[in-house]
């Protein structure tokens, strides 16, 4: 006997549980002896029974305009949250500008500009590409807002009162670019397009400057073996792994202590230290506190800093996987739950940058493949461990292939009049697709239920750990699979006089239009549009789409299917439109013909 498949309910979320640790203060040294504070962090995994989500990206330098890198960040948090919010999360997702520091004050400068318009301009230029994308932030927070002013100055206080932050003397490289500070050992030697001798920073290839000046120094030293012991106790802190790895050895060399602030003379443009008005807060530690601001921080962040989760480049990952989680355990605070990291787009083969003049513009790319077409690539080509190259043409096969082709055609061909004249979610007959073989069905169908009926866990299991890209391949081959089924039993060929013929016609539609409903539902998260235009032409009502609603074929397991005999939406237009090649490499999507697949 075939026995009704099981439905594998969360089984990521079956091993999430909350951890506490309690660490003491590894810095004797406190200027409040009593005041050994308790510090405590918190598990990578989320606590079950919480229903709040706090994703964040980074907050991006407006000192240019946002390029492909900031969309894919701004992508995959997206997804996250809505995906979340799929799940029945409280979940809020902040994004927003990075406004302060040197780097900003000389774009400024270069543009004749006081430097609040010339932010005010650029972030209007994110925010822009943001809503454009379907990026559903419910917070857009700019450094230069009172909010966070006020929640900067707080943290510094707090830092401070603990004996944290001293005054000293800073000797060393720093790199306007990067707004960082390096090691000799992180400097090398190269020439600028002029040919004269630079030092410039060996991970980032920017330029970097000697500097000496009086300022205000972090015990960042203090920290190293809590932060190891963070690290070593919550291995999903920092993924993918290879990153996570990559943290520890670094905490394996020595951890200097660390400037966190510059002299106003040389730097106006940020915020001044309290109690100090010849200095300016560092720009990474001001940046950093963006998160809690956000938050709620100082007064009510409990609820969401509990369950914080970042989105960053690679590039910034020793910014917030050393710098942010000492600063927060020297302000008492629990650190992230993870960090998720993701590798860079290089364009053939190279990164993206001004001078060399590959830069893509992702408002144009999205133009051109539109917003859920840009969305599905970059989710479904990038992979967190490894660069990826991004190529027009590699964006049109793909969309071609998955979603006008395969996601597009089976829907075509099964809500086509031609197959389905009556226009309803037609019935299921058991007879015909019974649980144990002897109807109609062949066994690569049964192979098929099996596989859509795990398809949410699956899914469920790769969104949590951000490898969207796996989670898009087992969606794909799915659709595969069901237009395999589809062409397989050729219903158009089916003689509807005949009454078994008919049932089976329906039987086939029926699954089919099942299966495209949970590939509605999971897709939601990544191609919000087309998911929308889909699930629509289903009848599937806006109340039916929630993770909870994903409940795979209830006919098959005997139970009623509230949407047999329902009418389809009538909007019958074409899902996703091929996209053409055009003169000079450019794609412009064109109308394809909606019976294109039928005979
Ligand atoms: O670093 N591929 O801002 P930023 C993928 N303000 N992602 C990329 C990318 C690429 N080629 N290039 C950039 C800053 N990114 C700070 C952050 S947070 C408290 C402060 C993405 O404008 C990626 O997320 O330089 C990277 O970490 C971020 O943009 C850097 O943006």
């Amino acid at each position: 006997m075939r026995l009704p498949f099981i439905f594998v309910t969360g089984a990521c979320r079956s091993a999430l549980r909350l951890q506490q640790r309690q660490f003491l203060s590894p810095f004797p040294a406190l200027r409040k002896p009593q005041s050994i504070f308790a510090l405590r962090f918190m598990s990578t995994q989320l606590c079950k029974d919480d229903r709040s989500f706090y994703i964040t990206t980074p907050i991006f330098y407006v000192n240019a305009s946002p390029h492909l890198g900031h969309l894919y960040s701004a992508v995959i948090a997206d997804c996250l949250h809505r995906y979340k919010a799929l799940q029945g999360f409280n979940s809020k997702f902040a994004t927003g500008t990075d406004e302060h520091g040197l780097k900003i004050q000389q774009a400024a400068e270069a543009a004749g500009k006081d430097p609040l318009t010339f932010c005010t301009e650029v972030s209007e230029r994110f925010k822009h590409l943001f809503s454009s994308c379907s990026i559903s932030y419910t917070d857009y927070i700019r450094t230069t807002q009172q909010r966070h002013r006020q929640a900067v100055e707080h943290f510094w206080s707090e830092l401070q009162s603990k004996g944290l932050i001293y005054k000293g003397s800073y000797e060393g490289w720093y790199s306007t670019q990067d707004e960082s500070f390096l090691m000799p050992s992180q400097v090398g030697d190269s020439l600028d397009s002029s040919g004269k001798e630079i030092k410039v920073s060996l991970e980032s290839g920017h330029k970097v400057e000697w500097m000496k000046e009086e300022n205000y120094m972090f015990r960042l030293s203090v920290f190293r073996t809590q932060l190891l012991d963070w690290l070593r106790g919550n291995p999903r802190a920092v993924q993918p792994e290879r990153f996570h790895q990559a943290v520890l050895q670094w905490l394996q060399e020595d951890l200097p202590d660390l400037s966190v602030s510059r002299q106003r003379s040389r730097l106006q443009w940020g915020i001044s230290v309290p109690g100090d008005a010849e200095q300016t807060i560092y720009v990474w530690l001001d940046a950093l506190v963006n998160y809690l601001t956000v938050a709620g921080y100082p007064d009510k962040h409990d609820q969401w800093w509990h369950v914080a989760h970042h989105v960053i480049g690679k590039d910034i990952l020793k910014f917030h996987a050393i710098y942010w989680p000492a600063f927060l355990l020297g302000a008492g605070l629990p650190l992230p739950q993870v960090i998720h990291v993701h590798s860079h787009w290089t364009v053939e083969g190279k990164k993206m940058s001004k001078s060399l003049g590959n830069v893509v513009d992702p408002l144009e790319r999205s133009q051109m493949f539109t917003t859920d077409g840009m969305r599905y690539f970059l989710l479904r080509q990038g992979v967190p461990d490894s660069d990826c190259d991004y190529t027009d043409d590699k964006v049109m096969k793909l969309l071609n292939a998955e979603l006008a082709d395969t996601l597009g055609g089976l829907l075509n061909r099964c809500t086509a009049p031609a197959l389905n004249p009556t226009q309803v979610y037609p019935s299921f007959c058991p007879q015909s697709f019974p649980t144990e073989q002897g109807g109609r069905a062949v066994v690569e169908d049964y192979h098929m239920l099996d596989a859509v009926k795990v398809l949410p866990a699956v899914v469920e299991m790769h969104f949590e750990n951000l490898n969207v890209y796996k989670a898009l391949e087992a969606i794909s081959a799915c659709v595969r699979q069901t237009n395999g089924f589809v062409q397989r039993h050729t219903p158009w060929k089916l003689d509807r006089r005949d009454s078994k013929d008919q049932r089976w016609l329906d039987t086939v539609i029926h699954v089919s239009l099942e299966c495209l409903r949970i590939y509605g539902t999971l897709l939601q998260p990544i191609v919000p549009e087309i998911s929308d235009r889909l699930l629509s032409r289903l009848g599937v009502r806006p109340s039916e789409r929630s993770w909870a609603a994903l409940n795979f074929l209830p006919r098959y397991a005997g139970m009623d299917c509230p949407f047999e005999g329902r009418a389809l939406g009538s909007d019958s237009g074409v899902l996703f439109s091929r996209l053409e090649s055009q003169k000079g490499d450019k794609q412009k999507p064109k109308k394809t013909k909606k019976s294109a697949n039928l005979k």
